[in-house]
């Protein structure tokens, strides 16, 4: 037998390589992810233990990669990537999403959960379910909630104790009619601006104040620019983590199952990183001189009254929602 030659001995290295390594690349699933948070935010970590658990069930089979920021567009612009393919995950709060998928409007209604335990019994629930499977058929398949909190008032130099004091301010909104319906409820004028312009609109005045969680505040820098926020804890959206219909129609049983495992272990994840992230802001607002005011909610809640009254008496279809939704806090 003749002896192999050092250039041949090269090509069959080249060859080998070449072969075993696409052989991987292609086995390897990555989903893209995006969302408009910074990574210091409790959401964010709990999609990056999301993308870990993936990695790890799945033999490395399965991968995210995560794009935060809104360097992928905004919540809108991440929801119709979703529908046309070009983009297989997204974050984003419900009330973005019920522009989408109606059923889920439900959630930016003021005062409408009792405390924590009654928005997770609903989210557990059928009705939860269902929400999540509502947007299939426009290709955004609900994978989980996420704990978001309430959302309270913030003013660059207002200072808001009770509901008078937001008659005449000019507050940020989310692109949701029903959340500037509940601020507007509530006595403010409603400004609905994109999540990612809202810091530069803050600091040059063309608004009064936003309304958000405690933790978003926080990891946005908002409050840098803002001299109170005002614990009303008035709506309680929730973010949600949603996978493309195309993309998941594409998926095996077994990497759905792998998904549905890393999904579920992101949530608790991230309700403990939520936790943490309150005392971590309250305690940046002490340090910045923020002035964290805790009022009456009682007054509030009943400004809302004829918001509930109207969709009642116009057979809103949605206050059946509200209906079985106030049925679950019994249990609370
Ligand atoms: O979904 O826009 C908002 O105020 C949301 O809280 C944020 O984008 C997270």
């Amino acid at each position: 037998m003749k002896p192999v030659k050092f250039s041949q001995l090269i090509f069959l290295l080249f060859l080998i390589v070449w072969v075993f390594g696409c052989g991987t690349q292609n086995s390897v699933k990555t989903l893209k992810l995006a969302h408009v948070l910074p990574t210091s935010h409790p959401v964010h970590q709990g999609m990056v233990h999301l993308a870990d658990v993936l990695e790890k069930e799945s033999n490395g089979q399965m991968k995210v990669d995560i794009y935060p920021g809104g360097v992928l567009g905004n919540e809108r612009e991440c929801l119709e990537s979703l529908q046309i393919g070009s983009l297989d995950m997204t974050k984003v709060s419900s009330s973005v999403l019920e522009n989408f998928v109606p059923s889920v409007a439900v959630l930016s209604l003021p005062y409408l959960f009792k405390d924590k335990e009654h928005r997770w019994r609903v989210f557990e629930s059928g009705i939860g379910q269902k929400m999540l499977l509502d947007g299939e058929k426009v290709w955004l398949r609900g994978l989980c909630f996420y704990e978001s909190g309430e959302r309270n008032f913030y003013l660059v130099k207002d200072k808001v104790e009770i509901p008078q004091d937001l008659q005449g301010l000019k507050i940020r909104v989310m692109r949701s009619n029903i959340s500037i319906k509940a601020v507007e409820a509530l006595g403010a004028q409603s400004a609905p601006i994109s999540f990612g312009e809202l810091f530069t609109a803050l600091a040059a005045g063309v608004v009064d104040g936003a309304e958000n969680n405690i933790p978003t505040i926080h990891q946005s820098k908002h409050y840098e620019v803002c001299k109170y926020i005002c614990m009303d804890g008035h709506s309680a959206p929730s973010d949600m983590l949603l996978i493309s219909t195309h993309i998941w129609n594409r998926l095996t049983g077994q990497e759905k199952q792998w998904l549905n495992l890393a999904v579920k272990a992101s949530v608790e994840k991230q309700k403990m990183l939520w936790e943490q992230s309150i005392r971590d802001a309250l305690s940046a607002f002490e340090k910045k001189g923020v002035t964290v005011i805790w009022p009456d909610k009682a007054p509030f809640e009943k400004t809302v009254d004829p918001l509930y009254l109207e969709m009642k008496r116009n057979k809103n279809p949605l206050y059946d929602l509200v209906v079985q939704i106030r049925r679950l806090s019994a249990e609370s």
